[in-house]
């Protein structure tokens, strides 16, 4: 009488993981997941709309001081268009308002493992003094 068992035991493990891959697609469609290590970039608040997952540099760095030739994964620019961002690596974050190819003007710093979930609470520091962060991303690292 044990098959009877192992085959109920075996159908309500089935159950839970459709259930859990039918929570993974609809939250997948409001944001790409952001893994342990990784820095990523999102289009709109809350982590949501497509996302840009900054590489590693020469270095090593998770950096791209120039976003200009940049697209989210969706293929939509992203230079001045990112609303939030989550940092999962172990470093803390230098973003820049200004593509930042001579690499000095920091506008704000995030700290490890620190996240933005909405880009325009967020003043920013230096020239940009005033305003806020949103959609005015240009470097990153
Ligand atoms: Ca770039």
């Amino acid at each position: 009488m044990r098959t009877p068992r192992r085959i109920a035991v075996f159908l309500s493990a089935l159950a839970v993981a459709s259930a859990s891959s039918a929570v993974v697609a609809s939250s997948a469609q409001a944001a790409a997941a952001c893994y342990a290590g990784e820095l990523c970039v999102y289009q709109h608040s809350n982590y949501t709309g497509s996302v840009f997952k900054v590489p590693a540099d020469s270095r090593g760095w998770l950096c791209d001081m120039d976003l200009r030739n940049n697209t989210f994964y969706n293929g939509e620019p992203m230079d001045n268009k990112a609303s939030s961002i989550k940092n999962n690596t172990g470093k803390a974050v230098d973003l820049y308002l200004d593509p930042a190819t001579n690499g000095i003007d920091i506008d704000y710093i995030i700290s490890w493992q620190q996240s933005v979930p909405n880009m325009a609470t967020v003043v920013p520091s230096g020239s940009f003094a005033g305003g806020n962060l949103d959609n005015q991303l240009s470097g990153i690292c």
